[in-house]
């Protein structure tokens, strides 16, 4: 399975030019409001330092890509309509994009931090980033509300048989990919008992926001970086004390993209996320001062962003490791490094051998960690980057 990344956000904040960066797609974009109607996805990559240059090896990817020792992993990006306020009840393209929504693992909310379109998309001046950061969370959190407000009504219905309020839930909430054990979780963390009646109107609207932030953990992509507007923005918003619980990214999908066609076409080259980039050929003096204005960009922010925005998404907000398998022995039978995976950061090494297959995990003896040669146990958790040969009956 592909771990899924949606990019939310309301029209025109460059949702489907950092998919296109992100992915080199090429889905319509627009200075006008829903150019994007239907949803795209793509394959999009999260870097990780490859293990083989530690084992003096060389990787033969047989997905993604190694460059420079940068190890590009899959997983699938999914570029959604922009959504307006009121979205939940019609509004705009209205309940679409939420059902488009409920197949993604982790959310980037793509911000124009340039202030210059207004909350529905339309060009503008001056319009206040944080106004969107507020609303789209708001609007998502609506949306999660009218669902366990119908799996209230449902229990309440249901009363007479003494079903457990968390199936009742579960079953409502289902399309969010939540378990009747971990709705539970989140009402007793928020303090509450589990009495769906009993709930006034400020614990449904906890609940509803407590069980979006588990099943749709988010990062904030400052996008459009590369307009004083936005920089100014930045500095102002990430120092104010009200937003410091959350986790900004400055991007450019902008930048990422043209060094991305620069490198394709040959005239640089550019390792994706890099906050770097090499000119390799003679180029017209307007495309080397373009080039040298992103480079500045780049060099200031720490890369363009999309990557790190991909990876923050990956890595931190969803908690996900990626692992090699590996051959102690050093005899590949297939290649070496042909693949590394992502997994939930609890995953043990037994879930790694089902994950590399049934009969593997069916038949799981012992992983053999072979950084250090040592047996690792079916329990053991591995850590990210580890590098793994599973031994099982079943090879
Ligand atoms: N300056 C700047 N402009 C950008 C950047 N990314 C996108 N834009 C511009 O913003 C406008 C909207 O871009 P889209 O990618 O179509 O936006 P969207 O969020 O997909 O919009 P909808 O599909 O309508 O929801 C276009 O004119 C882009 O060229 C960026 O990094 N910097
Ligand atoms: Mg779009």
């Amino acid at each position: 399975m592909s771990y899924r990344i949606g990019l939310v956000g309301k029209p025109s904040v460059g949702k489907s030019t950092l998919f296109n960066a992100a992915t080199m797609n090429d889905v319509p974009e627009g200075a006008f409001p829903f150019t994007t109607i239907d949803p795209s996805i793509g394959e999009a990559y999260v870097r990780t330092e490859c293990a083989a240059p530690e084992f003096d090896n060389t990787c033969e990817p047989s997905v993604g890509d190694c460059k420079e020792g940068t190890r590009f992993v899959p997983i699938k990006l999914v570029d959604i309509a922009g959504l307006v306020p009121g979205a939940h009840e019609g509004k705009g393209l209205g309940n679409q994009f939420l059902t488009d929504l409920n197949e993604t693992d982790a959310l980037i909310h793509v911000v124009d931090f340039s202030g210059t379109t207004d909350s529905e998309g339309e060009t503008t001046e001056g319009h206040d980033p944080r106004e969107d950061i507020d609303f789209l969370e708001d609007e998502l959190d609506a949306w999660y509300l009218d669902i366990l407000e119908k799996g209230i009504e449902r229990y309440e219905s249901k009363q007479l048989s003494d079903p457990d309020p968390e199936d009742i839930l579960a079953e409502q909430l289902s399309a969010f990919g939540i378990s009747a054990a971990e709705i539970k979780q989140v009402i007793l963390a928020e303090g509450y008992e589990v009495t769906p009646t009993e709930w006034e109107t400020d614990a449904r609207e906890t609940l509803a926001r407590a069980i979006r932030k588990r099943t749709k953990p988010m990062v904030i992509a400052a996008n459009k970086m590369d307009t004083p507007e936005a920089q100014e923005n930045w500095a102002e918003i990430t120092t104010d004390p009200d937003y410091e619980h959350l986790s900004f990214v400055p991007a450019s999908a902008h930048a990422e993209k043209a060094l991305k066609n620069a490198d394709e076409q040959g005239a640089i080259e550019y390792v994706p996320g890099d906050d770097d980039f090499e000119i390799t050929a003679e180029l017209p003096d307007e495309k080397a001062a373009g080039l040298e204005q992103i480079r500045t960009f780049i060099g200031e922010f720490g890369g363009a962003g999309v990557q790190r925005a991909l990876e923050e998404a990956v890595f931190d907000v969803l908690g996900l490791k990626a692992v090699f398998p590996g051959s102690a022995s050093g005899n590949w039978s297939e290649g070496p490094f042909r693949d590394c995976f992502l997994l939930p950061g609890d995953a043990t090494a037994e879930e790694f051998a089902y994950h590399l297959h049934s009969d593997i995990g069916d038949g799981f003896l012992h992983g053999i960690d072979c950084r250090t040669d040592r047996q690792v146990g079916a329990d053991t958790v591995l850590d990210h980057r580890d590098v793994v040969e599973v031994i099982s009956t079943n090879q």
